[in-house]
């Protein structure tokens, strides 16, 4: 018979060779007929199946709390910086999106990661918050620059309502509050952030789905999908402020000599 020669790319999640392009299977027609959103998108795209529409909704959702957070964060200021230095859309993007990582919104993996283990192992939230100190390991998805116990971030309230009213189950996201509950008695800056809300409702939602195995709900979480979400919600962001500036007409940005502690 045929021997076919060994390809040098697997590709398994779209493809475009017939008449039009498929998403895991799914042709583009069906996906602009049948009305689907981009949480259907990104549920064929990243996990190669049709979720039920209350889980592409929780992440239509995600998309559009975590699209932006004002001028001040760090993605942003990059951003904005980058533009003002005369670069280009893609520049601009990139150096904001470079800013996420543990300490700023690509927490999210790290507290799905956290807080499975720490329920699924079934510690108290005092021994697992008390072992990450030990670790000298901040708590993942825990603490914010300005949210605080009497300041609560109103999109972890509206993930949290959602969740509440439609997930099946939210023993995670639960976990997690009890978590807070703990590290606020500590100190009143640390409230589970919009991280530590979408990986421990995620981990719901994979669990409470009956979409996943449990093989593969921890491949997910052990390759990291989650800093996704922000990810690809920040972008809409960055994109607007770099079209902002340049509207704008800024000029170079120059940090003022008078914000900088020049000391020896
Ligand atoms: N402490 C977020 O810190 C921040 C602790 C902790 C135990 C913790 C910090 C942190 C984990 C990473 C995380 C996502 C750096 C945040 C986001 C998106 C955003 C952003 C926006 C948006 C804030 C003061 C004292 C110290 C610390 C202790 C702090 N966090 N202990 N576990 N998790 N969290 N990131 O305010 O004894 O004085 O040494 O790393 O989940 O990024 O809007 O801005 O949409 O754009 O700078 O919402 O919490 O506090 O560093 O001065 O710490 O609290 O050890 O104790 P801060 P620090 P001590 S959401």
């Amino acid at each position: 018979g045929k021997v076919r020669a060994p390809t040098h790319i697997i590709s398994t999640i779209s493809d475009d060779r017939g008449e039009e392009p498929c998403y895991a299977g799914v042709p583009m027609s069906s996906i602009v007929e049948q009305g689907y959103g981009v949480g259907d998108v990104i549920s064929l795209l990243w996990f190669k199946r049709s979720l039920p529409r209350y889980c592409t909704k929780f992440i239509e959702i995600c998309i559009m709390l975590c699209a932006d957070h004002g001028p001040c964060v760090s993605g942003a200021h990059n951003t904005i910086v980058t533009a003002r230095a005369g670069k280009d859309l893609v520049s601009s993007l990139v150096s904001g999106l470079l800013t996420i990582g543990p300490r700023f919104g690509g927490a999210i993996d790290d507290a799905a990661r956290y807080f499975k283990d720490a329920y699924d192992r079934g510690l108290t939230p005092y021994e697992f918050v008390e072992a990450m100190k030990k670790k000298g390991i901040r708590v993942p998805g825990i603490g914010h620059r300005i949210k605080r116990g009497d300041n609560r971030d109103k999109r972890v309230e509206l993930l949290q309502l959602f969740a509440r009213t439609n997930f099946p189950s939210v023993k995670y996201m639960e976990y997690a509050v009890q978590v807070e509950t703990y590290t606020l008695s500590k100190a009143n800056n640390l409230v589970l952030n919009v991280d530590g809300a979408i990986g421990s409702l995620f981990l719901d939602l994979l669990a409470g789905s009956g979409m996943f195995s449990k093989q593969e709900i921890d491949e997910i979480v052990e390759i990291g999908y989650l800093n996704g979400l922000f990810v690809l919600a920040r972008s809409i962001g960055l994109i607007g402020h770099t079209f902002d500036q340049k509207r704008l007409k800024q000029p170079l940005y120059r940090h003022p000599w008078e914000d900088v502690l020049y000391t020896k």
